[in-house]
């Protein structure tokens, strides 16, 4: 079906007829994580990562007609394989047992969410981290990086669905779709391959990545271009030729995650010259997202990769809470279209975006962008 139908808010760009194919997998099961409060500045404030996030997307990409809703429809055999695929064992089990030992610490902690509050520093070589801590509140910090990311009784089956929307929507790509979006809550790109935070507990978009080389693609490119730096996706994948991955952020010098995302990170091994950082100070506009989305684009096309994967956050809107960029709602419609430029096929991943009322119009905004520009 075609249809000629045209919503953007802002008026700037002239109709134009697209066919709205590209497939959504959406997270049946992601209500179930649901932080009541994180940790900011000494204090507990409410969760910015709720479930109406997801909500927004999924009324208006239905309102505005950009394809067909599905949930994901994999077997938990495949699912655990791809999950396996960039999260260690000794990870996955600790994340799906948490709960039920958070509550085992102490029965009325089945009121409250987990929050780490003690860390090992294993990059330093200040403590060790190859012995598995048998306190749960140690194996909470032994597996996090902060403490803005409850985990809740529901969190380890709304991750997994979330990592299922991203394993479905790799393969439609493989399957020849031009794209797929893989609706996906909680977030993923903080989680790296033993830890969480950032709200961010599977690796969503790595798990796309892998299973698009595990489908036979021969190199996969990651562009991120949410605000934060995708220190889990860059972690995943630092040692790897085989996986480019770019990301667009707040300069970590002053904004979160702080510890990984400078320009002078650039892989290792095998992987170096395969990571590729283009930090931004904050307050940034389009003018200078747009220059960074140029270069980005052009690494993806030197890369010569054959697949893309877009960890899609929406919080470098002006209107976002925690955010310090100020793009517009009508620029993401360029943005889609300069994403559609690499010619690739591609897999959006949502992830951050935390002006609840504004982040279904933006991503749906610049999804209807990449679909126009065909
Ligand atoms: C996926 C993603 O976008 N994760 C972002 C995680 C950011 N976490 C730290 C943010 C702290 C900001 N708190 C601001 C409170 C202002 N009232
Ligand atoms: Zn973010």
């Amino acid at each position: 079906m075609r249809v000629s139908r045209w919503h953007c808010l802002h008026g700037r760009h002239p109709p134009k007829e697209y066919d709205p194919t590209m497939k959504t997998f959406h997270n049946p099961h992601h209500g179930l994580h649901q932080g009541q409060q994180e940790m900011f500045r000494g204090r507990l404030v409410p969760c910015h990562e709720v479930p109406a996030r997801l909500e927004f997307v999924f009324t208006e990409l239905q309102r505005r007609k950009l394809g067909d809703l599905h949930a994901p429809a994999v077997n938990e055999t495949d699912l655990n394989q791809a999950i396996g695929r960039v999260h260690s064992a000794r990870y996955l089990d600790f994340l799906a047992g948490a709960w039920q030992a958070w509550v085992a610490l102490d029965p009325s902690n089945a009121g409250r969410d987990a929050l780490p509050s003690v860390w090992p520093l294993g990059n330093r070589h200040a403590f060790r981290t190859d012995v598995l801590p048998q306190n749960f509140a140690a194996q909470l910090g032994l597996f996090s990086f902060d403490s803005g990311s409850p985990l809740t009784a529901g969190t380890w089956t709304a991750a997994r669905g979330g990592a299922a929307c991203a394993l479905s929507a790799a393969r439609e790509v493989l399957g020849g779709a031009r794209s797929a979006f893989a609706l996906s809550r909680p977030p993923g790109h903080h989680a790296g391959p033993d830890f969480f935070g950032g709200y961010c507990f599977l690796n969503n978009a790595a798990i796309a990545a892998q299973a698009l080389r595990d489908g036979g693609r021969k190199r996969v490119a990651v562009l991120d271009v949410d605000y934060h730096h995708g220190n889990g996706t860059q972690t995943i994948f630092y040692e790897r030729a085989d996986v480019l991955t770019v990301s667009v952020h707040g300069d970590p010098a002053t904004e979160y995650p702080f510890f990984l995302g400078h320009a002078d990170e650039r892989g290792s091994g095998e992987g170096h010259g395969y990571n590729l950082n283009l930090p931004l100070p904050r307050g940034s506009g389009l003018g200078a997202w747009s220059a960074a989305l140029a270069q980005a684009m052009e690494a993806v096309k030197r890369f010569d990769a054959d697949a893309l994967v877009v960890p899609m956050g929406l919080d470098t809107f002006e209107g976002d809470p925690i955010s310090g960029f100020t793009l517009k709602s009508s620029d993401y419609f360029a943005i889609g279209e300069t994403l559609a430029h690499a010619g690739l096929p591609t897999v959006f991943v949502f992830e951050g975006g935390y002006a609840v009322e504004e982040v279904g119009i933006n991503a749906v905004n610049l999804l209807e962008g990449f679909e126009r520009a065909r």
